[in-house]
């Protein structure tokens, strides 16, 4: 009997050393993403250095989630604040991270009109304009050539409402002819990377930034320009997960792939997180889902509650409902 005792706490002490990470953290829940991958597809998460480098943060990530996309540092006033002075130390971090883990990488963005340095505000001439777009995407896509899946080249260019072209400086410049220059450069600096067009309110198929983006993307795909894919934001309010299938539906439809890039949902109703984990599963080109963060009090709208994780680190009941929801 003593020999029986003895053998099994010297096994439960080996274990626990094959299992540091079991000591200090045992709330790891089930993996989402195990679950998308049975449909060949990924579940993702917005985070970044400060919250890699977060234990408890980091363990969630690495065993419930198959994607990162950086939420600031790969964005152009974090990147490259000052003219050919390119800061990598944080984009470099998660990715490195990503890999190590075997995970995939959105890379996000380049072309927007927010988070963008005064000094690429400022350019009055179209020329200088144009060199400095395309180093800075040359310049981003060399270094990590082969280690991004995609790249949003392209972000929230349509006005809500109208959906006309939103005021910045890419459109003063250049009307629309921007995302010619900016898709070209980006195919030819890394030919492998899939490119996105990025936008939000993309929710409801009747609305007409959704309308635009549609049409826009067709008649651009036809004049040869090397779009690959949309990226809807689905950054949602109650409610707005019931149509949300059916606009994903026709923006898919006129690309090659597809992706929900930011989610989150006002209040994280269970129900709604399924709905909308649904619609990606039941489009053949939705390539995956990513989260815009992990716990509600990282939130870029914390106040919203809109996240899949609390305070506490413990998933919230909408993250069994996708367990659920996808089988
Ligand atoms: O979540 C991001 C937040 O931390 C930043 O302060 C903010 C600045 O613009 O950007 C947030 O992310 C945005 C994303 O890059 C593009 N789509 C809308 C997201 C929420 O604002």
């Amino acid at each position: 009997m003593k020999l029986f005792v003895l053998l099994s706490l010297a096994f439960a002490g080996i274990k626990a050393l094959a299992h540091p990470a079991q000591d200090t953290f045992l709330d790891v829940p089930a993996s989402v993403d195990a679950k998308f991958k049975k449909h060949g597809k990924y579940f993702g998460v917005a985070t970044d250095i400060k919250l890699l480098k977060e234990e408890k943060n980091a363990a969630i990530i690495a065993a419930a989630f198959g994607a990162v996309t950086p939420e600031n540092s790969m964005k152009w006033d974090s990147l490259e604040p000052k003219i050919n002075a390119f800061q990598w130390a944080w984009p470099d971090y998660l990715v490195q991270w990503a890999g190590n883990h075997s995970q995939i990488v959105r890379g996000h963005t380049f072309v927007w009109h927010s988070q963008l340095p005064d000094w690429v505000k400022n350019i009055k001439d179209k020329a200088e304009l144009t060199t400095v777009m395309k180093r800075h995407i040359n310049t981003a896509m060399g270094r990590y050539k082969g280690k991004i899946y995609a790249w949003d080249v392209v972000n929230e260019m349509f006005k809500d409402g109208n959906g006309e072209l939103r005021d910045s400086v890419w459109s003063k410049t250049y009307g629309d002819g921007f995302v010619k220059i900016a898709f070209e450069t980006a195919r030819a600096a890394d030919s492998k990377a899939k490119l996105y067009i990025n936008d939000f309110n993309l929710d409801q198929l009747n609305n007409a930034k959704t309308q635009k983006m549609i049409s826009k993307v067709k008649e651009w795909r036809a004049a040869g320009i090397p779009i690959d894919g949309i990226g809807s934001q689905a950054h949602l309010k109650p409610g707005q997960a019931a149509g949300f299938g059916a606009a994903l539906k026709g923006l898919c439809a006129v690309v090659p792939e597809c992706a929900i890039t930011e989610l989150d949902i006002e209040g994280a109703k269970a129900e709604e997180y399924a709905t909308v984990a649904k619609a990606c599963l039941d489009i053949k080109n939705c390539v995956g889902i990513t989260v815009w963060g992990l716990r509600d009090p990282d939130s870029w709208r914390k106040e919203k509650t809109p996240l899949l994780f609390g305070a506490d680190y413990k998933a919230k009941p909408a993250w069994n409902a996708l367990l659920n929801a996808v089988q």
